[in-house]
């Protein structure tokens, strides 16, 4: 197939993942169609600067409403675009809200994902289908660094809607034959990250206090460790999981853990701030459980895709405070 022939839909479009994942698909020629909820908001602010853009949008870049329980509906979208490549992001991905919303996050992670499985397998031309798992489905895990044989043993529910999704991906890829690919995507940020992770969280609340718009930032636990990445190099890992001759797992990760403590210490650091007379605790953030040791090894897409991530820790935490330090000032001269 020539590349020119890739029709890629998108769920989750309106996302960090789902915004660079565009650009970066736009960029290799391809026709991206995303899927879309339908909201009294119209504005999607990570990727309206595509739909304003008259030379890409109708052309080669359509959004589509639907929504993950809608069945009758996401056939339809199939049926029209023809995907060549699917690539599945949509559903809320918040750990710690998925504590309290466990039904709903259930559905979203893991039975949509089942009926995209099920739509996928009912296509006339082979779809070559990435899902979007995460390193939440090991949990309490059995050893570290995981790998994608490390066992699942999620600790939320989130974690075991994505592992109920992730084992049926691999269901689908042994008894159908389905191209189907499992990203198993350790944390990864950037200033499109949305605004209750903790990262952005951080990056947002620093800089509003170096400018004087707020005067503390409310955190929970600060010996939480993750292993953080920048999501433009991690969609890439995504596009490259779907080029490969065979369909696999892969983890996605740097194989580095840093400590909440050290992504605010680094942050303050940026703007000269004493982050002790800023950061005050609150335990309603903690989580009923934490995951124990998530620290991921990326062997094997270094390896089979030659695929790496770029970029340090205290780069990442500079690029989204100087972000934040930047939104204001185009705000405030507004
Ligand atoms: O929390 C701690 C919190 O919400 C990171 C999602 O993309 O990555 C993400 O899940 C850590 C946790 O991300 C606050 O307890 C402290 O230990 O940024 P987060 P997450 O839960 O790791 C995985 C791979 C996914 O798949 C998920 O979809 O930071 N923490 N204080 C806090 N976290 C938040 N959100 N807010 C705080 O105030």
């Amino acid at each position: 197939m020539k590349e020119n022939e890739k029709a890629a839909l998108i769920t989750g479009i309106g996302g960090q993942d789902g915004s660079y994942l565009t650009e970066l698909l736009l960029e290799k020629n391809y026709t991206v169609h995303g899927m879309v909820r339908r909201t009294s908001n119209l504005l999607r602010s990570r990727i309206e600067h595509l739909r304003r853009d008259e030379k890409i949008y109708g052309q080669r870049f359509f959004l589509h409403y639907g929504d993950l329980s809608d069945g009758t509906t996401l056939r339809r979208i199939f049926r029209n675009v023809r995907p060549t490549e699917l690539y599945h992001l949509a559903g809320q991905s918040h750990v710690g809200l998925s504590f309290e919303i466990p039904e709903s996050t259930c559905e979203e992670a893991g039975m949509a994902t089942l009926r995209l499985l099920e739509i996928a397998r009912d296509q006339p031309a082979p779809v070559r289908f990435y899902h979007a798992s995460s390193s939440e489905i090991f949990g309490n895990a059995t050893e570290t660094p995981q790998t994608e044989k490390t066992p699942m043993l999620p600790t939320s529910p989130y974690g075991c809607a994505k592992a109920f999704a992730t084992q049926l991906a691999r269901v689908y890829r042994q008894s159908y034959g389905l191209f189907v690919c499992n990203g198993i995507l350790y944390n990864h940020e950037s200033p499109r990250r949305g605004e209750n992770f903790v990262t952005r969280k951080i990056a947002r609340g620093v800089a509003r206090i170096a400018r004087g718009l707020d005067v503390d930032l409310v955190l929970g636990n600060l010996e939480s460790r993750r292993d953080w990445g920048r999501a433009q190099d991690y969609v890439r890992a995504m596009w490259l999981m779907l080029q490969h001759k065979a369909a696999d797992d892969y983890i996605v990760a740097t194989g580095e853990t840093h400590s909440v403590r050290e992504f605010v210490e680094a942050a303050f650091a940026i703007v000269d701030l004493p982050w002790e007379k800023y950061v005050k605790r609150d335990p309603s953030f903690d989580r009923p459980t934490e995951p124990a040791n998530l620290v991921g090894c990326a062997d094997k897409i270094r390896r089979v895709l030659e695929w790496k991530p770029t970029g340090t820790f205290p780069q990442l935490v500079r690029e989204m405070v100087e972000a934040e330090l930047a939104a204001i000032e185009i705000k405030s001269g507004q």
